[in-house]
């Protein structure tokens, strides 16, 4: 049988975790009772709107809902402490699951609509899931036939059941259908007793998040309901959130940053209203702002350079009720920063977040230059920053260092990975985020690049080592790199250097078309190719990514020149 969770986590040391409940950062309370009790205290208060599927639920439907789906998921067999993989769009059965999870203590695994079986088989087997969620198909993909798909590879690790949940009209046969299991809040066994029993504690696995990628496949970040709760709790406030917010969940729900910073929990914990929309597509983005009367939202860099596009051409009056625009998950360009507030009318709040903890905001009310050209500064006043040399030492005030980060939201390892942990943390237990960034003399932080062999594609974190070991699979391939490539819409896109075999031929569309045979997220695919006779390397015999960087980059400017 799966094993149980807390036997794979990195718990923080005792008397720190005494002095964040002593600091009042954690409640001791799990996140499902948290929700629970605003939905006690605001019944009638709108909670959740799904416009396309015509879903529109009060506090009071949303939990009631909730807890039936907890109760139809222990019916189902499943216990507290299962794990469950969701791979959901951004429709309200996303909501009410996760909340049902957080209700039960059955951890959702955050999945991306995105991924394909090599990711899908991982996650799977390495968090011994017993359960997935997907839709039954999204953008013509087969999410279901996969799902089903998958049941022998993960129950070759965890000798468990493997229950396929589908949202969707196409429910097919050993599929349970998701709506149903979400659909109503009328279930005699949502008895509160029974659910308060399966309740999870605090200090428990509340969900897993993907980490972005630096490694092959992502590791998992399990966050617990103290640390999440802060998270979502302090997001809230730092963002203005409160029970009159409306905020739209438009980039992928699973990500951190809108399920929680603050995002989908921030506003249900604010008693405010939650709105689904499946993408940041310009037009339907801004109509929806429109109808709904959206204040808050966030969006990522790629993101919010179409939505100024938008404005400059049909205007910004949709958008008048917004309040707040959050823009993160990678570096905003200062020009871009600098438009938003004059363009979109709505108070800009630069996030700089990582799925593992820490999370950096512009304050609402901080001057407008600050607002442009930094990332922001940490939410939490026991959050602990240092900015290091390649020896771990502090560099001096104002000078660019590598990020070190400790604190009450930041877990101290990855899930069931020692050898992973030995490198991505020191053993004081501090991350290494991998950004590379200098401190102004005001405290805020300014991301000037980063030390991490990733990819970050308009905010999808793509790992390089992922990337070559699928592309070595490749017979015509001796030697692979893949790197960032420049690229004016979406920041970064993923770059492969390859010296193919004596008397061998490689291409860009026979490289892509392995790789979706094998099964990936789209978004890992290389868009561009150079062969090379060889590949630089450094000193110590490492290929030398930084010189393909700067090699990739100089051949873009000589070919647009
Ligand atoms: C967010 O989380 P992840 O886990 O997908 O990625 C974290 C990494 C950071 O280490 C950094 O490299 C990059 O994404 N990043 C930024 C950034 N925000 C994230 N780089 C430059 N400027 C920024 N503003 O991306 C995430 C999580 C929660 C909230 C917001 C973003």
């Amino acid at each position: 049988m799966p094993a149980p969770i807390n036997d794979h986590t990195v718990p923080w040391p005792a008397d720190v975790a005494a002095d964040y409940v002593a600091k009042g950062y954690w409640a001791g309370v799990p996140l499902g009772a948290l929700l629970r009790e605003v939905a006690d205290r605001r019944p009638d208060a709108p909670a959740l709107v799904d416009a396309a599927a015509g879903v529109r639920l009060t506090h009071g439907e949303l939990a009631a809902r909730a807890d039936a789906a907890a109760a139809r998921l222990l019916d189902l067999g499943m216990s507290p402490g299962d794990r469950i993989v969701v791979q959901l769009g951004n429709g309200w059965e996303f909501v009410v699951l996760t909340l049902a999870c957080l209700r039960t203590g059955i951890v959702p695994v955050m999945a991306l609509p995105a991924h394909r079986r090599t990711e899908l088989t991982y996650l799977a087997q390495h968090a011994e899931a017993t359960a997935i969620a997907v839709p039954d198909r999204l953008r013509d993909f087969d999410h279901q036939a996969l799902a089903h798909e998958l049941a022998g590879e993960v129950r070759a690790v965890t000798g468990g059941p493997w229950h396929v949940l589908v949202a969707g009209d196409d429910i097919g046969p050993g599929s349970v259908d998701l709506r149903a299991l979400c659909g109503t809040g009328d279930d005699p066994h949502a008895d509160r007793a029974r659910l308060d029993a399966a309740a999870p504690g605090s200090r428990d696995v509340a969900v897993f998040l993907l980490s972005g990628g630096t490694t092959g496949l992502p590791k998992l970040i399990a966050r617990t309901h103290d640390d999440y709760a802060y998270n979502a709790r302090r997001s809230a406030e730092v963002a203005g959130v409160d029970a009159d917010t409306c905020y739209l969940v438009s980039l992928p729900a699973g990500h951190n940053f809108p399920l929680a910073c603050p995002g989908i929990l921030g506003t249900l914990l604010a008693g405010g209203r939650v709105v689904m929309l499946p993408s940041p597509e310009p037009v339907r983005a801004f109509a929806t702002i429109a109808a709904e009367g959206v204040t808050h939202t966030a969006v990522v860099p790629a993101v919010a350079g179409r939505w100024l596009d938008h404005a400059a051409d049909a205007g910004a009056a949709q958008v008048a009720s917004l309040r707040v625009l959050q823009v993160g998950g990678a570096r905003l360009a200062d020009e871009l920063a600098r438009k938003v507030s004059p363009v979109l009318g709505a108070t800009l709040q630069q996030v700089f977040g990582m799925a593992e903890g820490l999370l950096n905001f512009t304050r609402l009310d901080d001057p407008e230059d600050l607002v442009c050209t930094t990332q922001g500064r940490p939410m939490c006043p026991d959050d602990e920053v240092r900015l290091v040399d390649e020896l771990d030492r502090d560099v001096p005030e104002g000078e660019p260092g590598s990020l070190l980060t400790r604190g009450p939201y930041t877990p101290r390892g990855y899930y069931n990975a020692p050898e992973q942990n030995a490198r991505a943390f020191t053993a004081e237990g501090w991350y290494r985020s991998g950004d590379i960034c200098r401190r102004t003399p005001e405290g805020n932080l300014v991301v000037e690049g980063r030390d991490k062999d990733m990819i970050n594609r308009g905010g999808e974190k793509i790992s390089a080592e992922e990337v070559e070991n699928l592309v070595y699979q490749l017979p015509a391939v001796a030697q692979v790199a893949a790197v960032a490539m420049p690229d004016r819409e979406l920041g970064e896109r993923v770059c492969l250097y390859v010296v193919p075999r004596p008397g061998a031929t490689v291409t860009l569309e026979e490289i892509r078309a392995s790789m979706e045979a094998i099964g990936v997220a789209r978004f890992t695919l290389p868009e561009h190719l150079v062969v090379v006779d060889e590949l630089a390397s450094t000193k110590v015999g490492k290929i030398d990514k930084k010189a393909l960087r700067a090699d990739i980059a100089a051949r873009l400017a000589a070919a647009s020149a």
